[in-house]
C-alpha cells in the first residue's frame, strides 16, 4: 500500500491512545492528527535574541502589538490569531485571563516577569491582519541563545509544534553557532522555512548583498542541496522596506501549500512521538521488572501522596478549576520522580468567567482522579503478580507495541528518504 502521512498518524494514534504508559504521547499526536485535518498550521518566528522578531511580527501583521526591545524582551511565547483585538495569558495551570494589550509587557518581558515567574504558558492575541485568514496560527518566541536559559528552553519547545518557520539573521551581527544549531534542530521537525535577513536599514547596499551572499553559504550547508539557491528575504521591520515581499511570499505559499507542509511536518513531529514513546514503554517494563521491595516502596509513597492531596483538596474553597488542574500536575510529577513515568493529564482550560465547579463537584473529581491513579498502579502491580502467564503476556504486548511503532517509523524514513534524495 502507497504511504499516506493521514494514515501512518492515525495508525499511529489508534496504536497510542488504548496503551496506559503512553498517554502523554497520544495526547500530543491528537493536536497534530487534529491540526492536519483542519489544515491549521503553525508559522514561527524563530532567531537568536534581538534580531528583531517582534518587531518583524508587527510589521507583517501590521498592528504594533508585540513588545521589542533594546533588551531581550519576549519570556513567553505569543500565539497570534485571526479575530477581532484581544488577548488573554494561559497559565501553567490552565487558568485563562483576559488582558489589555497595554497590560501584555507585564506577562511577556523578560524585566517585569523574570524567569517567569509568573507561570506563563503562553500569550494569545487576536488581531484581524489579514495574513492571519486561511487558520494560521503565527508565534512570536523568545529567541535561543539568549543568557536566560529559560528563554532558550522555550524557544526549543515551540520550535517542535512549528510547521513553517520564518528565519530571522540581522545584519548587525553575523550567523553563530547557536543559531545554527538551532536552525539544523529545527529542520527535524518543521517542513517549511523563509530565511530573512532584518535591520537591513543599517548598512549599504554592497554590504547588505555581501551578508546576504554570505549567510547563503552557510544556511545551503545546512539546508541541503536541493534548496539552491536558498532564497533570502532582506527587510526592515523598523523602516518597513521588504517587509511586503516577505509578506505576500509566504502568505501566497502558505495558502497554496499548506497541505503538503502540514502532511511533511506531520509525519516529522510523529517520529520524534515515536521515539519517545518508545522510551517511555522502556520505562513501564523497568517499573515491570522493579525489586519487589522497590515496588512497595514506591507503593507506599504514592498513597502517602494521594492521602495529603486528598486531605488538601478538603479544605479548598474556591477557583476549584484551579485547583483541580494544580492537583493534576503535581500527581503527574510525583509518579514521574517516584517511578520515572510519565503520567500525563490533560490540562483543561477554564475562562474566569465561567468557574461553575462546585465544591462538591471538585471533590468528586478528585476522588475520581485518584482512584484512577490507584488503577493504573494497581494494574501495574497485577503484572507483577506470580502470574508468570500474565507478566509474559503484557511484556509480550509492550514488545508488539513498541515493534509496530518502529515499522510506522521505518515506512516515515523510508518515504522521506524517497522525496528528499
Ligand atoms: N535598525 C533597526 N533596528 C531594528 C530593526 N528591527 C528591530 N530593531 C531593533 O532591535 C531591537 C530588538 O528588537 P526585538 O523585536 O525586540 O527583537 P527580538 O528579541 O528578536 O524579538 C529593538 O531595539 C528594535 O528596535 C530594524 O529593522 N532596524
Ligand atoms: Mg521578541
Amino acid at each position: 500500500m502507497e504511504f499516506s502521512e493521514e494514515r501512518a498518524v492515525a495508525r499511529a494514534y489508534e496504536l497510542l491512545s488504548v496503551e496506559e504508559a503512553c498517554k502523554g504521547q497520544a495526547q500530543h499526536l491528537r493536536i497534530i492528527k487534529e491540526k492536519l485535518e483542519k489544515e491549521t498550521l503553525t508559522l514561527s518566528i524563530i532567531g537568536q535574541f534581538k534580531r528583531g522578531k517582534s518587531t518583524l511580527a508587527n510589521a507583517i501583521l501590521g498592528d504594533d502589538i508585540l513588545p521589542v526591545g533594546i533588551v531581550p524582551i519576549t519570556s513567553a511565547v505569543t500565539r497570534v490569531y485571526y479575530g477581532p483585538r484581544s488577548a488573554e495569558v494561559h497559565f501553567f495551570n490552565g487558568d485563562i485571563q483576559p488582558i489589555q494589550f497595554e497590560k501584555l509587557s507585564e506577562y511577556i518581558s523578560e524585566q517585569e516577569n523574570s524567569n517567569n515567574k509568573l507561570g506563563v504558558a503562553s500569550v494569545a492575541i487576536k488581531t484581524p491582519s489579514k495574513f492571519l485568514k486561511n487558520g494560521i496560527e503565527f508565534v512570536d518566541t523568545p529567541g535561543v541563545g539568549s543568557f536566560h536559559k529559560n528563554n532558550t528552553e522555550v524557544a526549543y519547545q515551540y520550535m517542535k509544534e512549528s510547521d513553517g518557520v520564518i528565519f530571522l539573521l540581522s545584519v548587525d551581527s553575523p550567523i553563530n553557532e547557536i543559531e545554527i544549531e538551532f536552525l539544523k534542530a529545527t529542520k527535524e521537525f518543521a517542513s517549511k522555512f523563509y530565511f530573512a535577513v532584518n535591520k537591513a536599514d543599517l548598512v549599504s547596499e554592497v554590504e547588505l548583498a555581501q551578508y546576504i551572499g554570505y549567510c547563503q553559504g552557510v544556511l545551503q550547508q545546512i539546508m541541503g542541496m536541493d534548496t539552491i539557491p536558498v532564497k533570502i528575504f532582506p527587510v526592515s521591520a523598523k523602516t518597513g522596506a521588504g517587509i511586503k515581499e516577505l509578506t505576500s511570499s509566504v502568505s501566497k505559499d502558505l495558502k497554496k501549500n499548506a497541505k503538503a507542509i502540514l502532511k511533511r511536518s506531520s509525519i516529522l513531529k510523529l517520529r520524534d512521538i515515536i521515539d519517545d514513546s518508545i522510551n517511555q514503554l522502556r520505562f513501564y517494563w523497568k517499573a515491570m521488572n522493579m525489586e519487589y521491595k522497590a515496588l512497595d516502596r514506591a507503593f507506599a509513597a504514592i498513597d502517602e501522596y494521594i492521602d495529603v492531596l486528598k486531605k488538601e483538596s478538603e479544605s479548598m474553597e474556591s477557583d476549584f478549576e484551579i485547583k483541580f488542574n494544580e492537583i493534576k500536575i503535581a500527581l503527574s510529577e510525583k509518579v514521574k520522580e517516584i517511578f520515572g513515568m510519565e503520567y500525563v493529564y490533560e490540562i483543561e482550560e477554564s475562562s474566569p468567567f465561567q468557574r461553575t465547579m462546585t465544591k462538591e463537584e471538585f471533590q468528586e473529581k478528585v476522588e475520581l482522579l485518584l482512584s484512577d491513579l490507584r488503577q493504573t498502579l494497581d494494574s501495574i502491580l497485577l503484572y507483577r503478580e506470580d502470574n508468570a502467564y500474565l507478566v509474559v503476556r503484557r511484556i509480550g504486548n509492550i514488545n508488539l507495541l513498541a515493534n509496530r511503532l518502529r515499522e510506522i517509523k521505518r515506512q516515515i524514513n523510508r518515504h522521506l528518504e524517497e522525496n528528499d534524495g
